[in-house]
Parts: C-alpha cells; structure tokens; sequence
C-alpha cells in the first residue's frame, strides 16, 4: 500500500508570512515518531513517502503533490501547536484528493479525535502508540482484518457517529527495542541540527504543568539494544550541521542505573556521541550518573520549574529546592554546570508576583553559585497537563482554542493561565533583565539566564519599564527565600 505521511511544522504570521517558527524554525532534529512510523510501515510491506515539512520549512504541499495522487492512504501527524498547519494539509490533501482515507495521529488527535473528526474532514484517527496499529489499519484498509479490529483505531462512520476501538497494551521497552530505527537516511543534508533516538517511553511521574503521554508509564530499552540502535543510526549525523544526538525521551535518567550502564556501553564500544537529553534534578545526585554521562553530556535539560517548596509540591515533581541546589552543586564539580539548562515556569495558575520573584531570586542564586544555565519560561496553556484539563473542565478552556496559528501570541491563552496583572508581567521582566545583564555566555555563546517577555502582553499592554529594578529590589519582594531554603 501507497503511505504518504506528512510531519507539519509549528507555524505562525510573521511579517505577513506564515512561517516556521520556535523549534521547527531552529530544526533542532526530525519529528521522531514519523520517521519511526516510516520505517516500521515499510518492513510491514508499505511504501512510504514522508513529506517532512519541518526539513523542508514550509507547509506547501505543492512539491508533494505526485506523492499524494499516488497515495492510497494519507497520514498526518499532530502536536497542539502544529494542529493549525496539520489543519491546513488536510484541507489541501482533501482538495486533490476527494476519495483518499486521512489518519490522524499524534498527541493532538490523540487527545482530541471526536472533535477533530467532527470539525475537519479527515476519516480516522489512531490514538497513542501507532507502531501496532498502523499497519493494522493499512491491513483493515485493504480488507485483510476489520476496522473494528485496529487497535487505537477512532472513524467516522457514514452516519456521522465516531467509533473508537480500545486501545492496545503499551509496547513493553523489549517491543519498542524490536521496532527498525528511524530511516534517517531519508533526511536532507545540512538542514536539521541533530538526531533523535529513544531510550526509553513515558515517566514515572505525573507533574501538574506536563503534557506528555505517558506519564505514570516507563518502558526503557536495554543499555545493550539501546546502544545497539544509536550505532545503526549514527552514520547519519553526517548528514546534520551539529551532529549532536538527541535522546528524546521525557526523562532519560528515570533508571539511573540503566543510564550510568548506557554510558559505559558507550565507552566499552569507543563510541563518543555528544548528547542531548533530560534529567530530574534528583537523578543528578547520583554520582555514578553524572560521572558517567558527563564526556557525553552536550547540554541537557533540567526541569527545575519552581524556587520555592511548596511550589515544587504543588507541581508534584518529587523534588526540593534544597535538592536543586545540591544537583546543582555536583554539575559544578563534575565541570558540566554550564551546559546544564535549569528550566524554570513562572506564572503557574497558583502564584502571585511574590512566589514568581521567589523562583527568579532562586534561579539567579543558583547560577550565581553554581555556573548552571538559567531559563525562566512563562506557564503556558498546552493540552494535556492535569492544570489544563482543571480548566477544560471548568469550561475556562477548549480544544477549538488551538484551531488556529498564533498561539504564543495569543492573549486569551496567556491570561487565563498566568494570574499575574500585565504591569506585574513587567515588573518580573525588569527585574529578569537586572539579573541577566549581570550572567556572562557559556562555552556556546549562549546567555547564562534567559526569558523573553511574553507576546501577548508585549502586544496589547503599554511596556512599563522599572529603571530602578535591581537585585536589591528583587530580593525586597520575594523575601529571605533563599536564607530559610539553604
Ligand atoms: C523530542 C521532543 C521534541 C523535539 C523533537 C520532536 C520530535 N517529535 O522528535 C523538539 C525539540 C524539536 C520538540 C519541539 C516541540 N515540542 Co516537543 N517533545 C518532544 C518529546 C519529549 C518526545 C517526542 C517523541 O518523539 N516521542 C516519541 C515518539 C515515538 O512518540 P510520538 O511522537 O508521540 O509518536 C507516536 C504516536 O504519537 C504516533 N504518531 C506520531 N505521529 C503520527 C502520525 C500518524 C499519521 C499516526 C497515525 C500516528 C502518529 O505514533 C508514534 C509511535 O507510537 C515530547 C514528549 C513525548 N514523550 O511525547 C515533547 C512534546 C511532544 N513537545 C511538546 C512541545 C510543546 C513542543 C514545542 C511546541 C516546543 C516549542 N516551544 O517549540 C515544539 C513543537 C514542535 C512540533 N512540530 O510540534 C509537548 C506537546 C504538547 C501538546 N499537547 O502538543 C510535549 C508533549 C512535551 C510536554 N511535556 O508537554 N519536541
Ligand atoms: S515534567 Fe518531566 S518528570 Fe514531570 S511528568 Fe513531565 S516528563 Fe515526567
């Protein structure tokens, strides 16, 4: 059977133009799960062609078109925010192609089937895990098995009613270890920064602010398999401009045992890729881990996300602000804290400016003794946290709200998560730009304490500057915080 799969990039209007932007434009490396899905499909008898509108930066559909006149079945791949533009190719897809079967699947038509197969025009969605049920529905589309029979499988039927099928059993780490990897070869040279690989699917943990599937689930890959599968795809690096390798899994160190023995794998077989990945704060206390990964570590994430106690017990995240510091600290003796990105959230749904003032004078402490990076992000409202589903509930918020482009601009969003008044907005803001201009640029020319003022207050609030905002004053607003933490 003839796939055409598409992967839509995160898109919005700038300057009149409907561009890439935020990852998709910096093409930090492939959308994983289409390539995965590629070349599964294609050992199960399929041929693939994957239209990666990430690689090639745009959402015209025109260059593809041969492949979607010869399609038999047309997949679209959906996250909330590239939702607008995955909208748009089906629309485009529909108005070659009247009779070709549209999929969906993704996080997006995961969460969202009903609606999605209410509102647009596309007849199934394979919901979660699709490496199963993909080319169960390809056998179903070519009379082999029933539609009733694909797991994940949601359709329209003729009548307009939806049926979804239940789903299947997660794939266990060994199922996910058996998969082909992702037929990278297909790429374009010198567009995508890095590679993805997956060691290991889902989180033990459920934090409030979080979005990703599968949470409360992990199935991790052998350090034997897992190294197996970064070996067959590291070739293909040639192909990148940084030729970093990016372990996309939520937490790579959920197990730090298997982590510290990826490592050593790595340098039994003298392999010496440069990693990216994500780490808990309370795995960095391993000392075998942070011993092992620190040749490998290129930069890598640390969800810090508040600097005060209670904020971290509402987030659920298992962590203390004196365990961040004491992270923090090892990354400083291992000489690894400045690749190390504390990701802080402010403005979560609960605070008031004091505890957002709390968690930038914590941040700016930590940087300033102990060298990690320093990002501050300003909560937004992305399906399929626990905090956004309080607010589906309430009403507060809606699926058709990611209908269309512009969400990092677009002002509902922003303040019906961030409580904080606008000139507060600003006053957090000068008080962030006090701090950065006192960090210096890691060995990558990148600022040590980064935010940037949110759109939709730049856009609709006159900017209020605070000329006499300065560490003092920060501190004066959100109190000792740091003397009672340390
Ligand atoms: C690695 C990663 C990235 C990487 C690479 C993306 C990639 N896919 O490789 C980068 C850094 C580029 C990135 C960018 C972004 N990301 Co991201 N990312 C992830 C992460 C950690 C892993 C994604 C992944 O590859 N998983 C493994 C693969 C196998 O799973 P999968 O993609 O879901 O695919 C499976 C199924 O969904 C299905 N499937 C997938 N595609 C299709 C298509 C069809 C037709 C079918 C039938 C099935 C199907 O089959 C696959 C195999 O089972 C996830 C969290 C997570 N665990 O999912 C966040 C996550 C997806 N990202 C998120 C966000 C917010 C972003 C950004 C907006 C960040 C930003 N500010 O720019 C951008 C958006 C980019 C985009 N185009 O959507 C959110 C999305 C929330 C939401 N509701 O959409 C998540 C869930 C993180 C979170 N904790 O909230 N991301
Ligand atoms: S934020 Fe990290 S630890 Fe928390 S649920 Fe998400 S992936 Fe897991």
């Amino acid at each position: 059977m003839n796939v055409c799969l598409i992967a839509p990039p995160l898109q919005d209007h700038v300057n009149g133009r409907l561009v890439p932007i935020s990852m998709d434009a910096a093409r930090t490396c492939p959308p994983y799960g289409a390539y995965l899905l590629a070349a599964v499909l294609q050992t199960t008898g399929n041929d693939v062609v994957l239209v990666d509108l990430i690689a090639q930066g745009s959402s015209d559909l025109l260059p593809n078109i041969g492949s979607i006149v010869a399609a038999d079945v047309v997949g679209i791949g959906t996250s909330s925010l590239s939702w607008p533009t995955a909208r748009d190719c089906i629309n485009t897809v529909r108005s070659y192609r009247p009779d070709v079967p549209i999929v969906l699947g993704g996080i997006h038509a995961s969460m969202f089937d009903r609606y999605l197969l209410s509102t647009t025009e596309a007849n199934f969605v394979i919901r979660g895990e699709a490496e199963r049920a993909f080319p169960a529905f390809c056998r179903a589309l070519l009379g082999g098995i029933r539609l009733e029979d694909v797991p994940n499988l949601s359709f329209k039927l003729p009548s307009g009613k939806i049926v979804r099928n239940a789903i299947g059993a997660l794939l266990s780490g060994d199922e996910l270890a058996s998969y082909p990897v992702p037929d990278y070869s297909r790429i374009p040279r010198n567009v995508y920064m890095g590679l993805g690989v997956e060691s290991s699917r889902g989180c033990t943990f459920d934090c409030a602010f979080c979005s990703t599937s599968y949470r409360r689930t992990w199935r991790g890959l052998s350090p034997d398999r897992f190294v197996d599968r970064l070996e067959q795809m590291l070739p293909c690096l040639a192909l990148t401009v940084g030729g970093v390798t990016h372990i996309i899994d939520d937490e790579f160190s959920t197990e730090t045992d298997r982590a510290t023995a990826i490592c050593r794998k790595l340098v039994e077989r003298d392999m010496s890729p440069r990693l990216v990945f994500s780490s808990r704060a309370n795995d960095l206390l391993d000392s075998d881990f942070v011993d092992a990964i620190a040749p490998f570590a290129h930069q890598f994430l640390v969800g810090a996300e508040c600097g005060y106690d209670e904020g971290l017990k509402q987030v659920g995240k298992g962590t203390t602000c004196r365990k961040l510091r004491s992270a923090a600290e090892k990354l400083r003796d291992y000489g690894i804290a400045e690749i190390a990105d504390f990701s802080f959230i402010i403005g979560l749904p609960w605070e008031t400016k004091v505890e957002v003032m709390q968690t930038v004078q914590f941040g700016y402490d930590l940087y300033a003794t102990y060298g990690v990076r320093i990002l501050f992000q300003w909560y937004c409202q992305i399906p399929g946290s626990r905090l956004w589903a309080e607010q589906r509930e309430r009403e507060v918020l809606h699926e058709a709200h990611y209908d269309n482009y512009g969400f990092f601009r677009d002002h509902y969003l922003f303040r019906s998560g961030v409580q904080l008044k606008p000139s507060e907005v600003y006053e957090v803001q000068s008080a962030i730009a006090a701090i950065t201009t006192l960090s210096a640029k890691n060995r990558y020319g990148m600022t040590m304490i980064e935010c940037s003022v949110p759109e939709p207050i730049l856009n609709h609030y006159p900017e209020i500057k605070y000329p006499e905002t300065s560490l003092k004053n920060l501190r004066e607003v959100a109190g000792p915080v740091i003397a009672q933490q340390s």
